[in-house]
């Protein structure tokens, strides 16, 4: 039998024990994984004190220098530990073992790795010679200071991932953390506080609370006066609580929200290609991941072969367990957001939708039985508003629509509240110009997907963001600016 894990909040680099207790089961077949101590408000209280005591400890007085290489520490240590990472990633998750490493564990080590490299950004300075209109003469210069303690809260669907890419540039330009990973994969960011530790980072400055959103450790977090930014990523809805309970102490927030991401498939495309990326576009973690392809619009010569390719290649991947090599899509992260998708499915058939792939869980006449598996699942049909062409399902599903011309393709990937992604697939230039730079979202790729240099802004438009982060754009976030204007004698 496998261990049940006992997964304790860390505050201050010791463990600590929660009043309650609750379980994370697995959604591969639904067995104990780790039984998780909810973090009370006094923990985190306590979790956001050590995280401003760490402020003016060691951590603060480290020359830059020095927490470069701290950085590139743990990016080194991740990597040691790396199987560690996949098994805490694949119990929680059940997603396949080789995506957690290809995918999840390797960007974690990416994001501390780019976050060491970093560090300089994070600090650089702009300065102006000042000269005003009665000759009084100045030099400007604006240095970057830490925002101070960071509250990170992450979502369930690429749990390492999300939370390094928040933490690491946190920690680049010197603040300290409270983390809260979601209720439905806890042990990854409990294994990261020890990694972190055992490469030398302080304690105090990472802190990890554990629990749920409302009433519970995350709204604890988000209405603390203590914390002085708070970066987040998940739904949409739970974005405006989060900025409901930031707003009495006008905390900064930074936000990834969802997304009913569109890619747009050319006549002048290679078809080829552009059906085997989507189909990474919409399947990848079994559509769990926000930059996921849920529109699929297709110019309309080429409509019935791109179904058809898409349907081959949804139907040619196999769900399975974790570490069975044949295995092409892992379950849903629980059974609660199975019958989501599944209602979204049912919805869809309501609406008129032919199906074309999956639609219905699946079957194993095993323990996986008692999973979340769904299938990859294609409609076509649906209208412009139909609600499963309109809201996030966040599963394995497209709705694939023919369209006539460039204009019209446009209009459609813009028809949404969101504006996340976007995908283009031509194998026109100038085509590609135009169109990629006409589509409201923060991040729109062409000829690939999910293609990603750590330096460029991401985020989203609309419901689906508040902000970016990456690169200069994170370092804006978590330092603010402090100006000098030193006046200068005449000439
Ligand atoms: P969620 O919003 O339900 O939860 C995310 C985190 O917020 C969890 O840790 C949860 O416990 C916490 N939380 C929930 N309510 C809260 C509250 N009132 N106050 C404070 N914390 C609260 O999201 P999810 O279901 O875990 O993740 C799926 C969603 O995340 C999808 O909508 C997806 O599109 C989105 N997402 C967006 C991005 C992006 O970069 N734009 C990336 C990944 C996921
Ligand atoms: O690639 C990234 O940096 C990133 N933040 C991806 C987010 C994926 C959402 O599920």
């Amino acid at each position: 039998m496998a261990t049940v894990a006992t997964l304790l909040n860390v505050v201050g680099g010791r463990g600590v024990e929660g009043e309650r207790t609750f379980t994370k089961v697995s959604p591969v077949d639904g067995s104990l994984v780790a039984q998780v101590h909810e973090a009370s408000g006094e923990t985190v209280d306590a979790a956001v004190r050590a995280a401003r005591d760490a402020l003016s400890g060691p951590w603060g007085r480290l020359r830059t220098v020095d927490r470069a290489a701290l950085l590139r520490r743990v990016a080194r240590t991740v990597e040691e530990r790396a199987e560690e990472f996949v098994a805490a990633e694949v119990a929680d998750t059940g997603k396949p073992l080789e995506l957690a490493r290809r995918l999840d564990v390797a960007r974690a080590v990416a994001n501390f790795d780019h976050a060491a490299d970093f560090v300089y950004g994070t600090e650089r300075q702009e300065s102006y010679s000042t000269e005003t209109g009665d000759g009084r003469r100045a030099l400007n210069y604006a240095y970057r200071k830490p925002m101070g303690v960071v509250a990170v809260i992450v979502p369930w669907n690429l749990p390492l991932l999300l939370l390094t890419w928040k933490v690491a540039p946190a920690l680049a330009a010197g603040n300290t953390v409270v983390v809260k990973p979601s209720e439905l994969t806890p042990s990854s960011a409990t294994l990261l506080a020890e990694a972190m530790a055992e490469a030398g980072v302080p304690d105090g400055v990472v802190n990890v609370v554990h629990g749920f959103g409302p009433g519970s450790t995350g709204e604890y977090l988000t209405s603390h006066p203590g914390i002085d930014a708070i970066t987040f990523t998940g739904e949409s809805a739970t974005g405006s609580a989060i900025m409901t309970a930031a707003a009495p102490n006008l905390t900064p927030v930074s936000f990834e929200l969802g997304g009913k991401n569109a890619a747009l498939v050319f006549t002048d495309t290679d078809l080829g290609r552009a059906v085997r990326g989507t189909a990474r576009s919409v399947f990848t973690n079994a559509g769990q991941v926000c930059l996921c392809t849920e529109r699929v619009y297709v110019q309309r010569p080429i409509f019935d072969e791109f179904v058809a390719g898409l349907t081959d290649e949804a139907l040619a991947l196999v769900p399975g367990r974790p570490d069975d090599p044949r295995t092409g899509i892992g379950p849903l992260i629980s059974r609660e957001h199975r019958a989501k998708v599944r209602s979204y499915c049912e919805l869809a058939i309501k609406e008129g939708a032919t199906v074309h792939a999956g639609a219905e869980p699946i079957l194993f006449g095993n323990e996986l039985d008692q999973g979340a598996f769904f299938p990859p699942t294609i409609w076509t049909g649906l209208g412009r508003d139909a609600v499963t062409v309109t809201d996030e399902v966040f599963g394995p599903v497209c709705h694939v629509a023919p369209f006539d011309t460039e204009e019209e393709a446009v209009a459609l990937a813009n028809g949404s509240e969101y504006g996340l992604a976007a995908t283009v697939w031509t194998g026109d230039v100038d085509r590609a110009h135009r169109v990629a730079p006409a589509l409201d979202v923060g991040l729109a790729w062409v000829n690939s997907w999910w293609l990603r240099d750590l330096r460029s802004p991401f985020g989203g438009n609309g419901r689906s963001g508040l902000g970016r982060e990456g690169g200069r754009a994170a370092a804006d976030f978590y330092s603010h600016p402090t100006n000098v204007c030193i006046e200068i004698g005449p000439r």
